[in-house]
């Protein structure tokens, strides 16, 4: 536990660098408490799925240089060969995707803020498949209520409440700005979505899983709000 915590997380890009100098503990911890509150009384307004987040137009985009890219692993993690995304839990249809399969459904683009909890933000252009879409293909069984995504980067993941996951804006994206995403963005597949912070965006995906029950993260276990909303 105290391995974890102490562990230095690596971030990459000069406008990053520059924002977190000096910045190695949590400042945002008591404004995570602020949200809490926010979050529990608009939760439901929040995230009705006819609500749409504003998306940017391409003028806002941040230079991507200065996009920072996030990690806890000490190097940028690369993608293992024979990469697949295996979709399972309280399913109808277990499945195993390709890069090309995800690649070859509906694509959505996506752009909004990202907003990271250590104080930084910054706007990309975002595609990929809706995680609903990946519901319907599976065929949820009643009683599903969470959905647990894992990356093969230190065991990082993230549960979320299906709601947040079944937003329209709520993507597993292979694509940034136009091109493949690279590894420091979480190639080949990540998580991007308007309604959460970055923490629960994963990276480096390699499960999705449909649950009846609620899981922590990575960062939630070490005392960031679960619900992680924006
Ligand atoms: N697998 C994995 N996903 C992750 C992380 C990580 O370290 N590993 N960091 C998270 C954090 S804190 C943020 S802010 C975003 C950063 O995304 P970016 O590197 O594309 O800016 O990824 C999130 N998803
Ligand atoms: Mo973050």
């Amino acid at each position: 536990m105290s391995e974890i915590i102490t562990r230095r997380k690596f971030i990459v890009g000069a406008a990053a660098a520059t924002l977190l100098a000096g910045c190695d503990t949590h400042p945002i911890k008591s404004f995570l408490g602020a949200m809490q509150h926010w979050n529990e009384k608009f939760e439901g307004f929040v995230f009705s799925p006819n609500r749409l987040a504003p998306e940017l137009p391409a003028s806002d985009a941040t230079l991507e240089s200065a996009f920072p890219s996030y990690f806890i692993s000490d190097t940028i993690p690369t993608v293992p060969a024979n990469w697949t995304l295996s979709v399972g839990g309280m399913v109808e249809r277990e499945m195993v995707l390709t890069l090309d399969q995800l690649q070859k459904m509906t694509r959505t683009d996506l752009r909004v803020r990202h907003h990271c909890v250590e104080g930084w933000s910054a706007v990309a252009s975002w595609h990929g498949v809706r995680v609903s879409e990946i519901a319907k293909l599976a065929r949820l069984k009643p009683g599903v209520k969470y959905v647990e995504f894992n990356s093969f980067d230190e065991d990082y993941f993230s549960s979320w409440d299906l709601g947040s996951a079944m937003h329209p804006q709520t993507l597993l994206a292979y694509g940034m700005n136009g091109h493949p995403l690279g590894s420091g963005h979480g190639a080949p597949l990540r998580v991007y979505s308007a309604v959460k912070l970055g923490y629960k965006m994963c990276k480096y995906l390699t499960e999705v899983n449909f649950l009846p029950n609620k899981t922590g993260g990575y960062w939630e276990d070490q005392g960031y709000d679960w619900f992680g909303g924006v």
